[in-house]
């Protein structure tokens, strides 16, 4: 194990481009940890794309522009291990061997396969259903201690600490796993879509008006944010006020994870303003705040062998972790040592 108190992972799935949420709830939060006694790993979870088809031509210039994302938001390949899910193939493997452990009903309280899903349950693909047994893999595979996610993710790392435990009693291998904490912080950990905020505001939305997309202009992000739900009431002075106020609790906790600040704050700032003013000094602040990485994303992507040549040196790096350990997975199960 590393010198750091702490051994972070997390991965952001190679689909659609970033939205807001994925920004606010991980992307900008793995830049913080980055800065923090914390020995991070952070993935771009390809495996866990191809769980939904996807056009070959997408996945692979995905993948190229959500690493791109990672370098423009702040992520630092030499203080950072940043590296593609494909590119370490242990992952796969423990995978397998974690979903042999993980149980049926387990996978059929998952309430994200149930929204992926659908009304369409039956034609998904088996890969959708086991999904969470590979994003466990992906955490146990380095002994990582905290998962920094969005809200929408809890379940799952709840889940990657039952297969953890369940794994260890199994096979009488102690606490071989160590059991992972779920690390959701900040004030939108969970950011909502701008048409019903009564759902998360995700990638997969129909509605391109539903999400702010991390590389829109300056005046989509204008347009968007004028047209967003809100409500006829000025804005609370206390937090306690948004209490049954959903689109205005988005749009102030929006605010505030883009600003820095707690809801409080904002609150402090715009109680008793109505939208009219509100809604202006939000399309600002997301505007200036999005534009410097959009500036940067496309220009890491004018150099995609040198975003290539960053993922394999951060596979390179992560394998180094990844590989004694599942040597040591192959042992606890029973299987004759792995070939070097
Ligand atoms: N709306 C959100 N608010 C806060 N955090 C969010 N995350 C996703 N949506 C929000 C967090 O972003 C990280 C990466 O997510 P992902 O791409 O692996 O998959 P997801 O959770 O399924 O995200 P999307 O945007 O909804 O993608 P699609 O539509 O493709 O399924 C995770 O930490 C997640 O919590």
């Amino acid at each position: 194990m590393s010198t750091h108190a702490k051994r972070i992972f997390s991965g952001i799935q190679p689909t659609n481009g970033l939205t807001l949420g994925n920004y606010l709830g991980a992307m900008k939060r793995f830049v913080e940890i980055q800065e923090q006694d914390a020995e991070a790993i952070y993935c771009v979870v390809d495996l866990h794309a191809i769980t939904q088809p996807q056009k070959r031509s997408d996945l692979l210039h995905n993948t190229r522009e959500l690493t791109a994302a990672y370098l423009a938001s702040g992520i630092d390949p030499s203080r950072s291990i940043l590296f593609n899910q494909s590119g370490v193939a242990e992952h796969a493997e423990l995978g397998w061997i974690l979903g042999c452990t993980a149980r049926v009903g387990w996978m059929n309280r998952m309430t994200q396969f149930k929204d992926k899903a659908g009304k369409n349950a039956e034609a998904v693909s088996l890969g959708l259903y086991s999904y969470p047994a590979l994003m466990a893999a992906d955490i146990l595979l380095y002994h990582a201690t905290h998962v920094p996610v969005g809200d929408d993710q809890k379940q799952h790392v709840e889940l990657t600490r039952d297969i953890a435990m369940k794994f260890n009693n199994d096979f009488d291998a102690k606490d071989f796993f160590p059991i992972p904490e779920p690390l959701i912080d900040g004030p939108a950990p969970r950011v909502m879509s701008l048409r019903d905020a009564s759902k998360k505001m995700s990638k997969s939305d129909p509605s391109d008006q539903s999400r702010i997309n991390i590389r829109d202009d300056a005046d989509t992000i204008v347009k968007k944010i004028k047209k967003a739900t809100s409500d006829a009431e000025p804005l609370p002075s206390e937090e306690d006020g948004l209490k049954d106020r959903l689109a205005a609790k988005n749009l102030v906790s929006i605010y505030a994870a883009l600003a820095g600040v707690s809801k409080a704050d904002v609150l402090a700032e715009f109680g008793g303003q109505g939208f009219g003013v509100f809604k202006p000094k939000l399309a600002e602040l997301a505007a200036d705040s999005l534009a410097p990485i959009s500036t940067k994303i496309a220009e890491y992507m004018d150099d995609p062998a040198e975003i290539d040549r960053i993922l394999q040196d951060g596979a390179a790096r992560a394998r180094s972790i990844a590989a004694p350990i599942l040597d040591q997975v192959y042992d606890i199960v029973g299987f004759l040592p792995r070939r070097k």
